[in-house]
């Protein structure tokens, strides 16, 4: 069975330790036993990065697999990052932006995400368990692109 990638951005390894009022009490080590629980036999390449072109190398090695699909939160790579876009142009199955808060709640800074130019279905602001959620939504747009192809 082809993995699926969930890709998370920078400070992301910093979660339930920083801004709990916004971000929650759940570590990133958590969020990927959830993932992993919540994907049952699909197997879960969980990755994190500070650096764009990591996330960039990433999305690359998701395309050539090719993995089944990407859960992606971008963090501030979402409102600034090209290159992360451009990759994500490249992979032809299903892709979720997900965010731990409401981005569209807070900040204008916080507003213009790019990668929702080209992500299938975004998420934002269900807190932690909103990976949970992705990871069940992804599989129902995996089972709709096999039945289409
Ligand atoms: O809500 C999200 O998941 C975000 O993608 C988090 C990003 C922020 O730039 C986006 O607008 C929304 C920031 C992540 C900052 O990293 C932290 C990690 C742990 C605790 C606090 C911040």
């Amino acid at each position: 069975m082809s993995p699926l990638y969930v890709i998370n951005g920078p400070n992301l390894n910093r979660l339930g330790k920083r801004e709990p009022e916004i971000y929650g009490y759940t570590t990133l080590a958590e969020v990927e036993a959830m993932c992993r629980g919540a994907a049952g036999a699909r197997p879960v390449v969980f990755q994190q990065s500070n650096f764009e072109g990591e996330i960039v190398n990433l999305v690359h090695q998701a395309i050539d697999l090719p993995a089944a699909g990407i859960i992606i939160n971008p963090a501030a790579l979402t409102f600034t990052s090209i290159a992360v876009l451009d990759a994500l142009k490249m992979f032809p199955g299903p892709i979720i932006e997900l965010h731990i808060s409401n981005i569209h709640k807070r900040e204008a800074i916080y507003h213009n995400s790019l990668v929702s130019k080209v992500a299938t279905a975004v998420i934002a602001g269900l807190g932690p368990e909103g990976y949970g959620v992705a990871v069940q939504a992804i599989e129902g747009l995996i089972r709709k692109a096999v039945i289409k192809a």
